[in-house]
């Protein structure tokens, strides 16, 4: 946030935060400067192979100048390191050793061969890398790196045919082709617009696809880089070792396989896929009793209010305003009784105060980032001047972590990171802390150059353990603003201040998509965007939208109108009721395809060139799971929409009419109405009140369809569970769905009820036949049978 915008949303305290945030920037242009390391322009070609050799799952090679090693660390999955440089501590990757995998090497002309898996891996004598099938046909092309400066410079070629996805949060095109990026996470200066970069989150990964095949390229060396999709792809690193990962296969696998390197998403709670209302802030007790109030006075459905700076005392991190908030314990009881759970923000920055428990903790047991002399790092936010803990020092997090069970006993269900990048008010230069700094890095020591990108991860590892500390029987639950590769372990993530216009929104499908596919797979955008005041159709439009999306949260800045359900016309209110039901209806579903997430390493939303390379170019329209595809209206004024339909049979979640697959049909979207479709061939759980519906979509043509799944288990905690899948197939007429289950969790209903969409004759179950209106079948069928003649 840009200085303007601070001053705006802090009337009283403004001129204090001002003046000292131009003395930070002041200051810390002198830092950079005083501590600047000698400049390195240097640029070393690695050489020539001068020998190699085979060692467990792979080789290394000895060029003039510097080393390469290749291990396959699952068959098929080759890993590369360029040495010398720093190797990556394992907070991204924590894997470190591997089942050996059987690598065929062989030595021609022209370089050395190693093969594993269908997959040909070619280190030539310039140092040059080629991956290819066991056809011959390239996968990828990389030409020699280069030592530039203390870090390394990647080089591969581009095809006229590849599209590029991930890289985390940008404001760029959905294909990144033709962009380049700074991976610094960054706060933008006031809400983000087109091209602005960098961003809070980063993720050194991305996806190429084409008609040829795809392949997801992840570098794990979390120093500041640029990476360039131009005329060539280029990633350069400030420091570290060039150590990269090539996943190969459909971009679905790649993803997949990706996430099992990093890690698979934390289970959440069942009521974090639910609807949050938020605003900066809720600023007292009586405040957020009267939004629960405004809930169940509108029946609307509503799982968690978040609480903004305003609770803190003075914004002191672990602290709580005793008199906006004088019994918190109770208040959360409360709201519990209710069924919303509350979550608090919190900040890094720890306000330098002789008095404040915190920093005289932080300060006397050395757990905050320091400049080379050893002097703190202090920068400047909402409590005026910080310190910052050295997130990267186990000590240190262990600390934070022990902090959170002061609000974990007042009841607080789940945290929200803002300002992680780190972010500090600065007036000019980027708002962060200098560079120059220096970090316990895990023990092994580093500078900021490879902390910074790391800092919200690793504060997000302390705020994870610190739940599983004080509320061992529930699920920890993280919103975090930055983040980097591996934050799906432990968080989920918003995407910060966005503008209150239409390419806001339009952005915000672009963003999770991309997020979802370089390792971040749960996020959303504040709905109606930050610091605007949206019309009505544009809060209407975001909102059907987003209740699609992973995370589903209205939030607003504090010099805006207050922008609750209810604060439009009659009209709104009933419009977002329907999505909200809507939303409530499928939660279901959601929580089945989170557990996916967390044993398999899907997406929930997958973007439409998973179904079809050939649909790169959709950007406003996803797939939730792989049966439902969603068509938001993200234009102004419009009322129907153009929607592209992947291979196979698709029907309108509302009126069960039917499209045919490879298609586009144009489709009515009044504003009440976001276009919604089911695939023919799945079978989707949907929520009626404490039922479960089976919906079962007939798919158009014969043999196996995606069928479904149900995951079911308390909603929270670590307790028993039940998975059920249903196998759908279709041959000639007959439609026959068998239910298969694991798992010991037992649901309260033992039946449930069956819908059937599309054409149909007669419907029987476990062999016998489903008369008249009868639609109660029971939870735990076998077998049924749908004839279409
Ligand atoms: O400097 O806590 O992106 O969601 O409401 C602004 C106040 C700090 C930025 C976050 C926003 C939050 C706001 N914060």
């Amino acid at each position: 946030m840009d200085i303007i915008t601070t001053i705006k949303g802090l009337k009283n305290l403004g001129m204090e935060i001002l003046v000292a945030s131009m003395q930070y920037t002041i200051q810390r242009g002198k830092l950079e400067k005083k501590f600047a390391p000698p400049k390195d322009d240097s640029v070393t070609p690695v050489g020539q192979l001068e020998s190699w050799e085979r060692i467990e799952s792979g080789a290394t090679f000895n060029f003039t100048s510097a080393k390469l090693e290749v291990v396959f660390i699952k068959p098929g999955l080759p890993r590369l390191t360029w040495t010398p440089g720093t190797l990556p501590g394992n907070t991204v990757v924590n894997k470190n050793s591997f089942k050996p995998v059987e690598v065929a090497i062989d030595e021609g002309a022209f370089g050395v061969g190693l093969e594993s898996d269908g997959l040909k891996l070619t280190v030539g004598k310039d140092g040059s890398v080629t991956v290819a099938d066991l056809d011959g046909n390239v996968i990828r092309q990389d030409e020699p790196p280069i030592m530039t400066g203390r870090g390394w410079t990647s080089r591969a070629a581009m095809n006229d045919d590849e599209s590029f996805f991930g890289m985390g949060m940008k404001a760029s095109p959905f294909s990144v082709r033709g962009c380049e990026f700074s991976l610094w996470n960054m706060e933008p200066r006031g809400a983000y617009k087109a091209g602005d970069d960098p961003l809070y989150i980063s993720s050194p990964a991305y996806l190429s696809v084409s008609p040829r095949g795809s392949y997801l390229a992840f570098f794990d060396n979390s120093f500041k880089s640029t990476f360039s999709f131009k005329e060539r792809l280029e990633s350069r690193f400030e420091g570290g070792a060039l150590r990269y990962y090539l996943f190969t296969g459909t971009p679905e696998e790649n993803v997949t396989k990706f996430y099992g390197l990093v890690g698979h998403a934390a289970m959440p709670p069942r009521w974090a896929l639910g609807y949050h209302q938020c605003r900066w802030s809720y600023e007292n007790e009586a405040q957020v009793r009267e939004i629960a109030e405004g809930f169940a006075k509108h029946d609307l459905p509503l799982s968690v209010i978040h609480m903004d700076i305003h609770y803190m005392d003075g914004y002191r991190v672990f602290t709580v305003d005793r008199k906006r908030f004088p019994d918190l314990k109770k208040l959360s009881q409360d709201m519990l009784a209710q069924g919303i759970r509350l979550v608090t923000i919190l900040d890094p920055g720890v306000k330098i105060d002789p008095d404040y428990f915190l920093f005289k903790q932080g300060r006397d047991q050395d757990l905050f980032m320091k400049l080379p002399d050893g002097e703190l790092v202090r920068g400047v936010v909402w409590p005026c001047w910080c310190a910052f803990p050295d997130f990267s020092d186990p000590a240190a997090r262990d600390w934070w972590a022990q902090q959170y069970k002061v609000l974990i006993d007042k009841g607080i269900s789940g945290f929200w990171h803002d300002m992680n990048e780190p972010a500090a008010f600065a007036a000019w230069g980027g708002s962060t802390l200098p560079s120059v700094a220096v970090h316990k890095l895990e023990g092994r020591g580093g500078t900021h150059l490879e902390a910074h990108n790391l800092y919200a991860l690793q504060e997000a590892m302390a705020g994870f353990e610190g739940q599983r500390r004080f509320k061992p029987e529930r699920r920890p639950w993280i919103l975090s603003r930055s983040g980097w590769a591996g934050l799906a372990r432990y968080a989920w993530h918003w995407t910060g201040d966005s503008e209150s216009n239409w390419w806001s929104l339009q952005q915000t499908i672009r963003i999770v998509l991309n997020l979802s596919v370089s390792g971040v797979p749960y996020s959303g955008a504040d709905i109606g965007g930050f610091g605007g005041n949206p019309d009505k159709e544009l809060y209407l439009r975001w909102f059907e939208a987003t209740a699609m999306l992973p995370f589903f949260r209205v939030h607003s800045a504090v010099f805006t109108p207050r922008r609750e359900p209810w604060c439009y016309d009659e009209e709104t209110l009933d419009i977002t009721r329907i999505h909200l039901r809507r939303r409530y209806s499928l939660l279901s579903y959601w929580y089945t395809l989170a557990a996916a997430a967390t044993r398999t390493g899907s997406t929930l939303v997958r973007p439409l060139y998973m179904e079809d390379v050939k649909l790169v170019g959709v950007d406003d329209q996803f797939m939730v799971g792989h049966s439902l595809l969603a068509a938001p209206v993200l234009e102004k004024g419009c009322v129907t929409r153009k929607v592209t339909f992947p291979a196979g049979n698709w029907y309108d979640w509302e009126t069960g009419s039917m499209f045919e697959g490879d298609t586009t049909a144009e489709v009515l979207a009044p504003l009440d109405t976001m276009p919604m479709f089911a695939r023919g061939g799945s079978v989707v759980p949907v929520d009626e009140g404490n039922q479960i519906e089976l919906r079962v979509f007939i798919p158009a043509n014969d043999g196996p369809g995606v069928g479904g799944e149900l995951y079911r288990d308390a909603g929270d905690g670590y307790g028993a569970s039940l998975l059920e899948t249903f196998a759908l197939v279709r041959q000639d007429n007959v439609v026959t769905i068998t239910r298969q289950a694991t798992g010991d969790f037992r649901p309260e209903a033992t039946d449930m009820l069956l819908k059937i969409v599309g054409s149909h004759k007669s419907v029987s179950v476990d062999g016998r036949a489903l008369e008249g209106d009868n639609r109660l079948i029971p939870f735990d069928f076998s077998t049924i049978t749908i004839n279409l003649d």
